[in-house]
């Protein structure tokens, strides 16, 4: 049978947030408003299409001393009296959410009981958790602290000793994955029947994991390929003098590139199940500038060092294009339209086109124009840094997390003002430059050795992003 785990507590503690991230589910409705949750909902954990876990949501309790007044007066055992405590409240309007509440441990469900750790314990507290013992039922504390405050995170701890089997601290809008593996490992302990269950939802969350940094791996390297192999060729017309016309162009091909950057990080947060919500990058993110703007090219670029290992390696085939948009040097127009047209490797004109040997050439006759490929490494680190933001903001974003003008810090350091790849060694760089110098020889020489080691190097690199606090 599929275990069940019943979230309960107080109202307006974050429950339904705690569910919410754990089942990485965000259509789960949080609110400020207390009594949000008025009736049980299930939400199942499926994995390769098999429920291996359900948590069920429940409202908060409203009439704790009177539930347990009636609970002490009943005998039985304690699976029981839970039964004819819902027998009885069926005739009492006030206490519907008292009932309700109690139906997935009347069935049976294990408890996670939620409590606000930035606020002192009161005598309600103590009779929900007396109610909770009463059930019999495996159960664990979390306390999931509202504020940053700490103060009373003791005086929760030695109370939860008296009536749970294991307690944790597990914040609704901060909690990472590696997190999420750890409270449900901290469940295993609460009942030994669980544990070979749990241990299964584990094994299959981490598989699961797996294969979704995969399968990003696979959208980055797709997305790779498209962009550095991108060109726009139109026919020039007679017009081809007009500088304007260029700049359209240019303009046209950088935002052909943004939007096939945009449709892979859509499809990473895909991955990582938000969907419904809009969530929000820090605000003083990298990623709010544009994929061609001098800062980012210079912030998530090859730095110097880097250049001279790749410099070394490939000599002047590294192209004048990266060298200036690496220096950040200002290229008139086109730098402010595009970063680096040089590093776009753009040919413009009918006139020069015939006079330049590396229009691949293409005869579309009269005067044609062609921008792309872009023939500078650092667009595959741009890209590539990137991707990765994008998916260390994304796995760090709680499902239950709702509070989009309060994300980030508003003071202090921007989070994420340096490429992951900045701080790589020459040797992974060298992957990057393998692939680089393939795509560029359009899948010559060990097109498919590099992309496999390109493979390897992400999902690496993916799971060590998971595993960072
Ligand atoms: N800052 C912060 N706010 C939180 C956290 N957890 C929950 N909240 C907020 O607290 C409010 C109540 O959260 P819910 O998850 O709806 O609480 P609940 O216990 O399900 O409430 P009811 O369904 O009304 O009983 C919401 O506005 C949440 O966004 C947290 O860890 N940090
Ligand atoms: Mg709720």
């Amino acid at each position: 049978m599929t275990p069940e785990i019943a979230i309960m507590g107080h109202p307006n503690e974050g429950k339904s947030s705690v569910l919410s991230t754990l089942a990485e589910d965000d259509s789960v409705r949080v609110s400020p408003t207390p009594g949000e949750t008025t009736r049980c909902r299930t939400f199942p954990v499926v994995i390769d299409g098999r429920e291996v876990l359900r948590f069920t949501d429940t409202p908060g309790f409203q009439n704790p001393g009177r539930v347990l007044t009636m609970l002490n007066r009943l005998s039985g055992d304690s699976g029981d009296i839970i039964r004819q405590f819902r027998e009885q409240a069926r005739t009492i309007p006030e206490l519907s959410d008292d009932r309700e509440l109690l139906l997935p441990v009347e069935r049976g469900a294990g408890i996670i009981y939620v409590v606000d750790g930035s606020r002192p314990v009161r005598n309600v507290d103590r009779e929900e958790m007396e109610i909770l013992r009463l059930t019999g039922r495996p159960r664990m504390a979390i306390i999931n602290c509202k504020d940053e405050d700490d103060a009373f995170l003791q005086s929760w701890k030695d109370e939860f000793r008296k009536t749970f089997n294991a307690n944790r601290v597990f914040n609704a809008h901060r909690a990472t994955y590696a997190e999420r593996i750890l409270l449900l490992t901290a469940l295993q302990s609460i009942d030994q029947d669980w544990q070979p269950v749990i241990g299964q939802v584990i094994a299959a969350f981490q598989r699961d994991w797996t294969a979704r940094n995969r399968a990003t791996a696979d959208h980055i390297i797709t997305m790779l390929g498209d962009c550095l192999r991108h060109r726009l060729t139109v026919e020039a017309g007679e017009e081809t003098a007009d500088r304007g016309r260029e700049e359209e162009l240019v303009r046209q091909f950088n935002r052909s590139l943004a939007e096939m950057e945009r449709r892979t990080h859509d499809k990473i947060r895909g991955l990582f199940k938000h969907h419904i919500f809009d969530y929000r990058l820090p605000p003083r993110s990298i990623l709010h500038e544009d994929l061609f703007n001098e800062r980012t090219w210079q912030v998530l670029g090859l730095s110097k060092k880097q250049l001279a290992i790749i410099g070394g390696l490939s000599g002047a085939a590294v192209g004048a294009g990266l060298d200036a948009a690496h220096a950040g040097l200002s290229m008139g127009v086109y730098a402010a339209l595009g970063g680096a047209i040089g590093a776009l490797g753009a040919i413009i004109g009918g006139e020069t086109v015939s006079a330049n040997a590396s229009f691949m050439g293409i005869k579309l006759g009269g005067q044609q124009l062609q921008i792309g490929p872009v023939n500078s490494i650092n667009l595959l680190l741009v890209l590539l840094n990137r991707a990765l933001l994008f998916y260390s903001h994304t796995i760090n974003w709680a499902h239950g997390r709702r509070d989009y003008d309060k994300a980030g810090a508003p003071a202090g350091p921007a989070p994420d003002q340096m490429g992951f790849t900045r701080n790589w060694s020459p040797a992974r760089i060298r992957i990057c430059n393998a692939f680089f110098k393939a795509l560029q020889q359009e899948g010559g020489g060990d097109a498919l050795q590099a992309e496999s080691d390109l493979r390897h190097l992400l999902e690496e690199v993916l799971l060590e992003i998971s595993q960072q606090e």
